[in-house]
Protein backbone atom coordinates (compact mmCIF):
# COMPACT_ATOMS: atom_id res chain seq x y z
CA UNK A 1 0.00 0.00 0.00
CA UNK A 2 1.23 3.71 -0.55
CA UNK A 3 1.86 5.71 2.25
CA UNK A 4 -0.27 9.12 1.41
CA UNK A 5 1.81 12.14 1.66
CA UNK A 6 -0.68 14.58 0.68
CA UNK A 7 -0.59 17.88 2.36
CA UNK A 8 -3.30 19.39 3.79
CA UNK A 9 -4.90 22.86 2.68
CA UNK A 10 -4.73 24.23 6.05
CA UNK A 11 -0.56 23.07 6.57
CA UNK A 12 -0.41 24.24 2.51
CA UNK A 13 -2.14 28.19 3.17
CA UNK A 14 -0.14 27.97 6.58
CA UNK A 15 3.64 27.69 4.55
CA UNK A 16 2.31 29.95 1.84
CA UNK A 17 1.53 32.87 4.12
CA UNK A 18 4.85 31.95 6.35
CA UNK A 19 6.48 32.28 2.54
CA UNK A 20 4.98 35.96 1.82
CA UNK A 21 5.87 37.04 5.93
CA UNK A 22 1.89 37.24 6.64
CA UNK A 23 0.75 37.28 9.44
CA UNK A 24 -1.34 33.99 9.51
CA UNK A 25 -4.51 36.22 10.33
CA UNK A 26 -5.65 35.49 6.55
CA UNK A 27 -5.82 31.76 7.14
CA UNK A 28 -7.23 31.65 9.76
CA UNK A 29 -10.04 33.79 7.85
CA UNK A 30 -10.29 31.46 5.51
CA UNK A 31 -10.45 28.26 8.04
CA UNK A 32 -14.06 29.65 8.27
CA UNK A 33 -15.30 29.01 4.83
CA UNK A 34 -13.27 25.28 4.76
CA UNK A 35 -15.71 24.72 7.57
CA UNK A 36 -18.61 26.14 5.93
CA UNK A 37 -18.03 24.16 2.53
CA UNK A 38 -17.62 21.36 4.43
CA UNK A 39 -21.05 21.38 5.85
CA UNK A 40 -22.46 22.28 2.66
CA UNK A 41 -21.20 18.93 1.37
CA UNK A 42 -22.09 16.96 3.81
CA UNK A 43 -25.74 18.24 3.43
CA UNK A 44 -25.53 17.75 -0.23
CA UNK A 45 -24.15 14.53 0.13
CA UNK A 46 -27.17 13.09 2.82
CA UNK A 47 -29.76 15.49 0.86
CA UNK A 48 -33.33 13.98 1.68
CA UNK A 49 -31.93 11.59 4.39
CA UNK A 50 -32.03 14.58 6.06
CA UNK A 51 -34.64 16.17 4.64
CA UNK A 52 -33.20 19.45 2.79
CA UNK A 53 -34.49 18.74 -0.32
CA UNK A 54 -37.15 20.83 -2.22
CA UNK A 55 -38.47 24.29 -2.08
CA UNK A 56 -37.99 26.68 0.23
CA UNK A 57 -41.27 28.31 -0.50
CA UNK A 58 -39.59 32.02 -0.70
CA UNK A 59 -37.66 34.20 -3.56
CA UNK A 60 -34.56 36.18 -3.78
CA UNK A 61 -34.07 39.72 -4.70
CA UNK A 62 -33.56 38.51 -8.10
CA UNK A 63 -36.92 37.15 -7.95
CA UNK A 64 -35.68 33.58 -8.68
CA UNK A 65 -37.50 30.59 -6.33
CA UNK A 66 -34.91 29.62 -3.71
CA UNK A 67 -34.39 25.80 -2.70
CA UNK A 68 -34.28 24.82 0.68
CA UNK A 69 -30.66 23.78 0.48
CA UNK A 70 -30.24 27.69 -1.10
CA UNK A 71 -31.06 29.23 2.65
CA UNK A 72 -29.60 26.34 4.79
CA UNK A 73 -26.38 26.83 2.74
CA UNK A 74 -26.56 30.35 2.62
CA UNK A 75 -27.36 30.34 6.78
CA UNK A 76 -24.31 27.86 7.28
CA UNK A 77 -21.79 30.31 5.28
CA UNK A 78 -22.88 33.02 7.73
CA UNK A 79 -22.56 30.75 11.00
CA UNK A 80 -19.08 29.21 10.42
CA UNK A 81 -17.60 33.00 9.24
CA UNK A 82 -19.14 35.57 11.08
CA UNK A 83 -17.77 34.76 14.43
CA UNK A 84 -14.27 34.51 13.71
CA UNK A 85 -13.29 38.41 13.55
CA UNK A 86 -12.10 38.35 10.46
CA UNK A 87 -14.48 40.01 8.21
CA UNK A 88 -16.40 43.61 8.56
CA UNK A 89 -19.43 42.43 6.56
CA UNK A 90 -20.83 40.17 4.06
CA UNK A 91 -22.77 39.62 0.35
CA UNK A 92 -24.74 36.90 -1.00
CA UNK A 93 -26.47 35.91 -3.70
CA UNK A 94 -29.11 34.84 -1.34
CA UNK A 95 -29.73 38.32 0.89
CA UNK A 96 -31.05 41.34 -0.85
CA UNK A 97 -28.65 43.50 1.39
CA UNK A 98 -25.40 43.73 3.03
CA UNK A 99 -24.87 41.28 6.05
CA UNK A 100 -23.36 42.91 9.12
CA UNK A 101 -21.50 41.50 11.85
CA UNK A 102 -23.43 40.62 14.91
CA UNK A 103 -22.50 43.51 17.92
CA UNK A 104 -21.72 40.30 20.30
CA UNK A 105 -18.49 39.30 17.75
CA UNK A 106 -15.32 41.70 16.69
CA UNK A 107 -15.40 43.47 13.56
CA UNK A 108 -12.31 42.47 10.75
CA UNK A 109 -10.63 43.98 7.94
CA UNK A 110 -11.87 42.03 5.17
CA UNK A 111 -15.54 41.80 3.50
CA UNK A 112 -16.68 38.67 1.59
CA UNK A 113 -19.42 37.83 -0.91
CA UNK A 114 -20.51 34.25 -1.94
CA UNK A 115 -22.95 32.30 -3.78
CA UNK A 116 -23.51 29.86 -1.37
CA UNK A 117 -25.02 27.23 -3.48
CA UNK A 118 -24.36 27.24 -7.43
CA UNK A 119 -26.15 25.70 -9.57
CA UNK A 120 -29.73 25.68 -7.72
CA UNK A 121 -31.35 23.82 -10.32
CA UNK A 122 -29.14 20.69 -10.06
CA UNK A 123 -29.90 20.26 -6.38
CA UNK A 124 -33.15 18.02 -6.25
CA UNK A 125 -31.71 15.89 -9.20
CA UNK A 126 -28.30 15.08 -7.55
CA UNK A 127 -26.53 16.44 -10.27
CA UNK A 128 -22.55 18.41 -9.24
CA UNK A 129 -23.28 22.14 -7.38
CA UNK A 130 -20.96 24.30 -5.91
CA UNK A 131 -20.52 27.66 -3.27
CA UNK A 132 -18.22 30.60 -4.84
CA UNK A 133 -16.52 33.53 -2.57
CA UNK A 134 -14.50 36.17 -3.26
CA UNK A 135 -12.49 38.24 -0.57
CA UNK A 136 -12.26 41.60 -0.64
CA UNK A 137 -10.16 44.39 1.93
CA UNK A 138 -12.49 46.99 3.92
CA UNK A 139 -11.93 50.24 3.14
CA UNK A 140 -10.08 51.61 5.81
CA UNK A 141 -12.02 52.73 9.04
CA UNK A 142 -15.27 51.09 8.33
CA UNK A 143 -16.38 49.29 11.37
CA UNK A 144 -20.35 48.98 9.47
CA UNK A 145 -19.65 48.63 5.57
CA UNK A 146 -22.53 49.61 3.18
CA UNK A 147 -23.19 48.33 -0.26
CA UNK A 148 -20.29 50.70 -1.99
CA UNK A 149 -17.62 49.73 0.24
CA UNK A 150 -18.22 45.87 -1.74
CA UNK A 151 -18.83 47.55 -5.16
CA UNK A 152 -15.01 47.36 -6.01
CA UNK A 153 -13.62 45.83 -9.55
CA UNK A 154 -12.60 42.28 -9.33
CA UNK A 155 -9.02 42.84 -9.88
CA UNK A 156 -8.93 44.35 -6.13
CA UNK A 157 -10.17 40.52 -4.88
CA UNK A 158 -7.18 39.00 -2.34
CA UNK A 159 -8.85 35.45 -2.41
CA UNK A 160 -11.16 33.66 -4.34
CA UNK A 161 -12.32 30.05 -4.83
CA UNK A 162 -14.95 27.71 -5.13
CA UNK A 163 -16.02 24.41 -3.44
CA UNK A 164 -17.20 21.92 -6.12
CA UNK A 165 -19.72 18.85 -4.65
CA UNK A 166 -19.71 16.69 -7.35
CA UNK A 167 -18.71 12.76 -7.38
CA UNK A 168 -15.62 14.11 -5.11
CA UNK A 169 -15.73 17.50 -3.41
CA UNK A 170 -12.90 19.79 -4.01
CA UNK A 171 -11.75 22.95 -3.30
CA UNK A 172 -9.98 25.31 -5.87
CA UNK A 173 -8.97 28.34 -4.73
CA UNK A 174 -6.61 31.49 -5.64
CA UNK A 175 -4.92 34.44 -3.99
CA UNK A 176 -3.34 35.70 -6.86
CA UNK A 177 -0.56 33.99 -7.46
CA UNK A 178 -1.62 30.64 -9.19
CA UNK A 179 -4.75 28.06 -8.74
CA UNK A 180 -4.64 24.89 -6.54
CA UNK A 181 -7.06 22.36 -6.27
CA UNK A 182 -7.75 20.24 -2.80
CA UNK A 183 -9.97 16.78 -2.68
CA UNK A 184 -11.99 16.57 0.40
CA UNK A 185 -10.70 13.12 1.78
CA UNK A 186 -13.85 12.87 3.59
CA UNK A 187 -12.77 9.90 6.22
CA UNK A 188 -9.71 12.15 7.95
CA UNK A 189 -12.49 15.18 7.34
CA UNK A 190 -9.46 17.48 5.08
CA UNK A 191 -8.95 18.77 1.96
CA UNK A 192 -5.77 17.71 0.80
CA UNK A 193 -3.51 18.95 -2.11
CA UNK A 194 -4.51 16.76 -5.19
CA UNK A 195 -4.41 19.71 -7.88
CA UNK A 196 -1.55 22.01 -7.59
CA UNK A 197 -1.24 24.34 -9.84
CA UNK A 198 -3.68 24.56 -12.18
CA UNK A 199 -4.05 25.39 -15.52
CA UNK A 200 -5.85 26.04 -18.39
CA UNK A 201 -4.55 24.76 -22.06
CA UNK A 202 -4.33 27.58 -24.21
CA UNK A 203 -6.49 25.77 -26.98
CA UNK A 204 -9.65 23.82 -26.73
CA UNK A 205 -11.98 21.93 -28.95
CA UNK A 206 -15.10 21.91 -26.44
CA UNK A 207 -17.76 24.39 -25.61
CA UNK A 208 -19.98 25.13 -22.77
CA UNK A 209 -23.30 26.86 -23.53
CA UNK A 210 -27.31 26.92 -22.79
CA UNK A 211 -28.12 26.22 -26.57
CA UNK A 212 -31.78 26.61 -25.83
CA UNK A 213 -31.09 30.73 -26.11
CA UNK A 214 -29.56 30.31 -29.21
CA UNK A 215 -32.00 32.82 -30.47
CA UNK A 216 -31.50 35.54 -27.87
CA UNK A 217 -28.05 36.01 -28.07
CA UNK A 218 -26.28 38.65 -30.04
CA UNK A 219 -24.91 37.89 -33.73
CA UNK A 220 -20.71 37.54 -32.58
CA UNK A 221 -22.09 34.71 -29.96
CA UNK A 222 -24.19 32.98 -32.84
CA UNK A 223 -21.69 33.49 -35.19
CA UNK A 224 -19.17 31.53 -33.09
CA UNK A 225 -21.41 28.51 -32.10
CA UNK A 226 -21.94 28.32 -35.98
CA UNK A 227 -18.38 28.45 -36.45
CA UNK A 228 -18.35 25.49 -33.25
CA UNK A 229 -21.05 23.13 -34.81
CA UNK A 230 -20.03 23.34 -38.55
CA UNK A 231 -16.83 21.43 -37.55
CA UNK A 232 -14.10 20.83 -39.92
CA UNK A 233 -15.93 21.76 -42.85
CA UNK A 234 -16.56 25.13 -41.08
CA UNK A 235 -13.75 28.11 -40.62
CA UNK A 236 -12.17 26.64 -37.97
CA UNK A 237 -11.66 23.66 -39.71
CA UNK A 238 -11.95 21.78 -36.68
CA UNK A 239 -14.58 19.59 -34.72
CA UNK A 240 -16.59 20.56 -31.87
CA UNK A 241 -17.97 18.82 -28.34
CA UNK A 242 -20.79 20.59 -26.44
CA UNK A 243 -21.30 20.04 -22.51
CA UNK A 244 -23.29 21.86 -20.22
CA UNK A 245 -23.98 20.86 -16.75
CA UNK A 246 -25.94 23.90 -15.69
CA UNK A 247 -23.60 24.60 -12.37
CA UNK A 248 -21.10 26.76 -13.87
CA UNK A 249 -18.96 25.55 -10.61
CA UNK A 250 -18.56 22.35 -12.41
CA UNK A 251 -18.42 23.82 -15.97
CA UNK A 252 -15.65 25.88 -15.08
CA UNK A 253 -13.80 23.07 -13.19
CA UNK A 254 -13.91 21.31 -16.76
CA UNK A 255 -12.33 24.16 -18.25
CA UNK A 256 -9.14 23.88 -15.20
CA UNK A 257 -9.00 20.34 -15.74
CA UNK A 258 -8.68 19.87 -19.38
CA UNK A 259 -9.53 23.46 -20.95
CA UNK A 260 -12.61 24.59 -22.64
CA UNK A 261 -14.96 27.78 -23.38
CA UNK A 262 -17.92 28.92 -21.19
CA UNK A 263 -20.41 30.72 -22.43
CA UNK A 264 -23.18 32.68 -20.61
CA UNK A 265 -23.45 35.64 -23.02
CA UNK A 266 -25.56 38.66 -23.34
CA UNK A 267 -29.46 37.39 -23.48
CA UNK A 268 -31.95 39.81 -25.24
CA UNK A 269 -34.59 37.87 -23.11
CA UNK A 270 -32.60 38.80 -19.78
CA UNK A 271 -31.88 42.32 -20.92
CA UNK A 272 -35.55 42.93 -21.42
CA UNK A 273 -35.31 42.75 -17.68
CA UNK A 274 -32.71 44.95 -17.13
CA UNK A 275 -30.48 42.39 -16.75
CA UNK A 276 -28.04 41.83 -19.88
CA UNK A 277 -26.67 38.24 -18.54
CA UNK A 278 -27.55 35.62 -16.04
CA UNK A 279 -24.37 35.63 -14.22
CA UNK A 280 -23.90 37.75 -11.27
CA UNK A 281 -20.83 40.29 -11.47
CA UNK A 282 -20.18 40.15 -7.68
CA UNK A 283 -21.09 36.53 -6.80
CA UNK A 284 -20.03 34.23 -9.90
CA UNK A 285 -18.61 36.32 -12.53
CA UNK A 286 -15.47 38.06 -10.56
CA UNK A 287 -14.01 35.05 -8.29
CA UNK A 288 -14.47 32.50 -11.02
CA UNK A 289 -12.56 35.49 -13.27
CA UNK A 290 -9.91 35.14 -10.92
CA UNK A 291 -9.55 31.62 -11.11
CA UNK A 292 -9.92 31.84 -14.25
CA UNK A 293 -7.33 34.05 -15.08
CA UNK A 294 -4.45 32.92 -12.94
CA UNK A 295 -5.06 29.59 -14.31
CA UNK A 296 -3.79 31.22 -17.32
CA UNK A 297 -7.25 31.22 -19.15
CA UNK A 298 -9.06 34.64 -20.23
CA UNK A 299 -12.42 35.74 -18.79
CA UNK A 300 -14.31 38.76 -21.06
CA UNK A 301 -17.98 40.30 -21.36
CA UNK A 302 -16.96 39.85 -25.00
CA UNK A 303 -15.89 43.59 -25.43
CA UNK A 304 -14.23 44.23 -21.90
CA UNK A 305 -12.44 42.71 -19.60
CA UNK A 306 -14.63 41.18 -16.75
CA UNK A 307 -12.08 42.22 -13.84
CA UNK A 308 -12.36 45.74 -14.86
CA UNK A 309 -15.72 46.23 -14.31
CA UNK A 310 -16.88 48.85 -11.19
CA UNK A 311 -20.28 47.04 -10.24
CA UNK A 312 -22.77 49.44 -10.54
CA UNK A 313 -25.10 47.49 -7.79
CA UNK A 314 -24.55 44.66 -5.94
CA UNK A 315 -26.64 42.10 -7.58
CA UNK A 316 -26.02 43.35 -10.92
CA UNK A 317 -25.53 40.58 -14.02
CA UNK A 318 -23.42 40.58 -16.90
CA UNK A 319 -22.33 38.48 -19.80
CA UNK A 320 -19.66 35.86 -19.18
CA UNK A 321 -17.21 34.41 -21.81
CA UNK A 322 -14.13 32.70 -19.87
CA UNK A 323 -11.94 29.87 -20.24
CA UNK A 324 -8.78 28.47 -23.06
CA UNK A 325 -7.09 31.62 -24.24
CA UNK A 326 -7.45 31.00 -28.06
CA UNK A 327 -10.91 30.36 -27.86
CA UNK A 328 -12.28 33.29 -25.47
CA UNK A 329 -9.82 35.69 -27.98
CA UNK A 330 -11.51 34.24 -30.99
CA UNK A 331 -14.74 35.00 -29.30
CA UNK A 332 -13.93 38.88 -28.38
CA UNK A 333 -12.46 39.34 -32.02
CA UNK A 334 -15.87 38.38 -32.82
CA UNK A 335 -17.42 41.29 -30.63
CA UNK A 336 -14.67 43.48 -32.51
CA UNK A 337 -15.62 42.94 -36.39
P1 LIG B 1 -28.09 30.04 -9.66
O1 LIG B 1 -27.06 30.87 -8.94
O2 LIG B 1 -29.47 30.48 -9.42
O3 LIG B 1 -27.89 28.58 -9.43
O4 LIG B 1 -27.87 30.32 -11.25
C1 LIG B 1 -26.59 30.25 -11.79
C2 LIG B 1 -26.47 29.00 -12.64
C3 LIG B 1 -25.06 28.74 -13.08
O5 LIG B 1 -24.41 27.89 -12.17
C4 LIG B 1 -25.24 28.05 -14.40
O6 LIG B 1 -24.15 28.24 -15.27
C5 LIG B 1 -26.49 28.70 -14.94
O7 LIG B 1 -27.20 29.19 -13.82
C6 LIG B 1 -27.37 27.72 -15.67
O8 LIG B 1 -28.42 28.42 -16.23
P2 LIG B 1 -29.52 27.73 -17.17
O9 LIG B 1 -30.43 26.99 -16.22
O10 LIG B 1 -30.14 28.88 -17.87
O11 LIG B 1 -28.81 26.79 -18.08
MG1 LIG C 1 -25.37 31.25 -8.56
Amino acid sequence: MRLYKGKSLTQHLIENQRANGGSGAFSAALNGVIMACKRISSLVDKGELVGVLGEAGSSNIQGEDQKLLDIISNETFIGQTEWAGYFAGMASEEMEDVYHIPAEYPVGKYLITFDPLDGSSNIDVNVSVGTIFSILRCPENIERPTTADFLQPGTKQICAGYCLYGSATMMVLTMGNGVNGYTLDKDIGAFILTHPDMKIPESTNEFSINMSNMRHWEKPVKKYINECLQGKEGARGKDFNMRWVASMVADVHRLLVRGGIFLYPYDAKAAAKEMGGKLRLIYEANPISFIVEQAGGLASTGRERIMDITPSELHQRIPVVMGSREEVQHVINLHRA
